[in-house]
């Protein structure tokens, strides 16, 4: 972000400049030669000029993003000062009131005069929340924008992506509270709808009404808003939306009227928390603790890819949110549906040392499988779990370690992406192959050499890594 500060006091330029360079990118307008002379020394951007006059600014990298500051004066009437910073295309400005220099009764005409101007004070500066005030300032101008840009449309689609979780669920709750509307103004949708227990559960204590969607529906919506998700995920069905607010990269191949992606964030609902707060928009106790799920769910707890902005959101709404429905939505992930299949995992199923190998037959759905493996993971001493079923014609197998030394996503690539889709992550990975192709590179269907074929390509995998690891403690074997 990029901030001017229009100054007349040498103390209050280096204090500024030493608290903000860390943050933002600073530069000054001064109207003394010799103090700009005596700043000479400290490498700051410093423009000389009258800041009356528009060419002054023209002088600097002053941008319609460019939030500035105008120190106080106790002489000087600031109005001239301020319409000018306006003319230059600014809308984010601040009036720096050191030591009130103002006096509260000019302060108080200002104030009427200039209702779109922030105060601060030199203890809001020295004690660091200056930045805060300023980023909520640029988020508020933001969300401004696509609150204006979405005011007049009868009907408002917020598409999440298939089976939703409960990121995307919260997300379309924050965005309805931001846009004002109504689940018959504000429609949240997806083309495919929640499958998984816990998040069916979610929407179920919650009263989320997800509507179901086909190709044609879309154009029944005056605007497309996506959440947790960006357009390209929808091939060429969505070509231009009017918002995104997603934390997943940035992707191209679509166009958006306005969008906000954070990458770094590690909830798209932390991304709407920052723009509820922004607004001050009433947060129910129903979004808060859809919110509060999610933000701990997509960063498991806090625990994988969060930064202090998942931490301050997760604080801001604990205590809007209903704590008892959490712990409902948190215990539910155990149904008799899914221990079925884990009973079929422990009569069926092989352990050979560190991996559990179990397949489970046809399953209704493929999350009763990865449900599995991650339950087996759970196991003293199991390290691995390769755990298959059959879906609607699909082998589908999930594989799970404890961070192993292996990679589970290389395993699957390796076996299944020739007759599949197969990939993941070092802990985790999926492939689904249609059962023909099992039978025709495996040459077996039923239970049993299913389970006997993930047996034997894991323990072999595994047997790679342990004999590497020998030859690297050992030296190479004659
Ligand atoms: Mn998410």
């Amino acid at each position: 972000m990029k901030c001017l500060a229009v100054c007349h006091d040498e103390l209050v330029i280096r204090t500024l400049a030493r608290a903000l360079t860390k943050s933002l990118e600073i530069e000054f307008i001064v109207e003394d030669r010799l103090l700009a002379r005596r700043l000479h020394d400290s490498d700051l951007k410093i423009t000389v000029g009258d800041p009356r006059r528009i060419e002054t600014y023209l002088r600097t990298t002053v941008g319609a993003d460019t939030c500035v500051l105008v120190e106080a004066s106790g002489r000087r009437n600031l109005r001239p000062t301020l319409d000018t910073v306006r003319d230059a295309g600014v809308t984010l400005i601040y009036v720096l009131d050191v030591g009130h220099a103002l006096g509260a009764k000019r302060r108080e005409e200002l104030r009427s005069a200039e209702q779109d101007i922030g105060y601060l004070s030199l203890s809001g500066l020295v004690h660091g929340p200056l930045v805060t005030t300023l980023e909520r300032s640029m988020t508020r101008a933001r969300v401004q924008q696509y609150q204006r840009h979405l005011a007049d449309a009868d009907r408002v689609l917020i598409l999440l992506h298939d089976d939703p979780d409960p990121d995307a669920l919260a997300s379309g709750l924050a965005l309805r509270s931001l846009l004002h509307r109504t689940r018959a103004t504000a429609i949240i949708g997806s083309l495919q709808g929640v499958t998984r227990p816990e998040n069916l559960r979610m929407t179920n204590l919650l009263d989320i009404r997800v509507e179901p969607l086909n190709r044609n529906s879309l154009e029944r919506f005056d605007r497309i808003v996506t959440v947790d998700v960006q357009p390209h995920y929808f091939g060429d069905l969505l070509s231009r939306v009017d918002l995104v607010i997603d934390h997943h990269p940035e992707r191209a191949g679509y166009r958006a009227a306005f969008k906000d992606i954070r990458p770094d964030y590690g909830s798209t609902c932390t991304i709407l928390t920052e723009h509820l707060r922004a607004v001050d928009v009433n947060i129910s106790e129903r979004t808060a603790t859809a919110m509060l799920y999610a933000i701990k769910s997509d960063t498991l707890f806090l625990s994988r890819q969060t930064n202090e902005r998942d931490l301050d959101a997760f604080r801001f709404l604990y205590p809007l949110s209903n704590a008892a429905l959490i712990r409902k939505m948190e215990g539910s992930e155990t149904t008799v549906e899914r221990l079925r299949c884990v009973a079929d995992a422990v009569h069926g199923g092989d352990v050979a040392g560190p991996l559990y190998t179990a397949h489970l037959g046809e399953v209704a759905r493929e999350d009763l499988i990865s449900y599995v493996a991650d339950f087996l993971l759970q196991v003293d001493e199991v390290k691995w779990s390769v755990v298959s079923g059959i879906v609607q014609g699909d082998l589908v197998v999930s594989v799970r370690n404890l961070g192993d030394s292996r990679h589970a996503g290389e395993f699957v690539k390796r076996h299944f992406s020739d007759i599949g889709s197969a990939g993941g992550h070092r802990a985790m990975a999926k492939a689904v192959t249609p059962v023909q192709h099992f039978l025709e590179k495996f040459g077996s269907l039923d239970a049993e050499g299913i389970l006997a074929t993930t047996r034997e390509l894991a323990t072999q995998f595994l047997g790679e890594a342990e004999t590497a690891r020998r030859q690297r403690t050992n030296g190479p074997q004659p």
